[in-house]
């Protein structure tokens, strides 16, 4: 059995990291326009910056860890026999910390930075600024981005993703709202003999195209619906 599954910012809620979007509509203070688009940082990459360090700091300061949700993922990942691939939209490490293996980042890594004149991308965990200077290139001052897609850019594995959602059996949809594509256009491309499954707190927009609906936490949610797969009782 091929196993889709595609995570978003509800995963890590109850890990204490902010979702996308508050009620106020903003994104921890900001408006998306002015820290998530490339057009946001060509106007203040200061303040972009900024936004990201901020985010960056807290991931590794040792208060957010892997909640029941991302252990019990990677956890069937280890027992499964079949194909397995985990997409998430979601920038922090803590799939890969809980020992998730095939894991894919569509929307980029917060622990990582990229060059804009070489393309070469670092693990990165300090702050960045316009004047960071690049650790192996002295002499290449400001030119370190977050590795992360902005909107208007295209996530990273598209290819990957679509190519196995078109043959997938499973697809287990957990902790996303479902309006930023193409992230949640993937159920779409499931082959109809594939069960879709979705965890959610809430109901999204694509809801009515999964069978089955679970609504709860995630921590609560996941590792139940996982461990009824196991035993064969769901
Ligand atoms: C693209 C990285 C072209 C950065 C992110 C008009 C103008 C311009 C663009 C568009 C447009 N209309 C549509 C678009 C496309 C746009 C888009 O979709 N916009 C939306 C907002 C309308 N998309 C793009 O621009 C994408 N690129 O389209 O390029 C292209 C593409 C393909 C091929 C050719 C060309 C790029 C999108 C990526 C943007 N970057 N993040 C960063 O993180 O700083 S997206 C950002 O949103 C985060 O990654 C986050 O993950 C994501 C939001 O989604 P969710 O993860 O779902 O999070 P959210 O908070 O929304 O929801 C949380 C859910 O969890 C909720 O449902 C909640 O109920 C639930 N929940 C909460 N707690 C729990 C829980 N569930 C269970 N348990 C809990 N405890």
């Amino acid at each position: 059995m091929n196993v889709l599954v595609l995570t978003g910012a509800g995963i890590s809620a109850e890990s204490g990291i902010p979702t996308f979007r508050g009620d106020d509509g903003l994104w921890e203070g900001h408006r998306v326009e002015d820290v998530a688009t490339p057009e946001g940082f060509r106007r203040d990459a200061a303040r972009v910056h900024a936004f990201y360090n901020k985010r960056r700091r807290t991931l590794i300061d040792g208060s957010i860890c892997p909640g029941p949700a991302h252990i019990a993922l990677a956890e069937f990942e280890r027992q499964h026999s079949g194909e397995f691939l985990l997409v998430t939209q979601n920038i922090d490490d803590l799939h890969q910390r809980a020992g998730s293996r095939n894991v894919l980042p569509m929307h980029g890594e917060l622990l990582k930075a990229r060059c804009m004149l070489t393309g070469d991308i670092l693990d990165w965990k300090d702050d960045l600024s316009v004047e960071t200077a690049r650790p192996d290139e002295p002499d290449l001052v400001g030119t370190l981005r977050p590795h992360v897609v902005w909107f208007g850019e295209i996530p990273f594995g598209m290819d990957q993703i679509f190519a196995f959602a078109e043959r997938c059996d499973l697809f287990i949809a957990i902790g996303t709202s479902a309006v930023v594509y193409p992230a949640a256009g993937i159920v779409a491309s499931t082959p109809p003999t594939c069960r879709r499954v979705e965890i959610n707190l809430d109901d999204t927009p694509q809801s009515s195209r999964f069978e089955t609906t679970i609504r709860g936490k995630a921590s609560v949610e996941v590792p139940r619906f996982l461990e009824s797969l196991r035993a064969g009782t769901d």
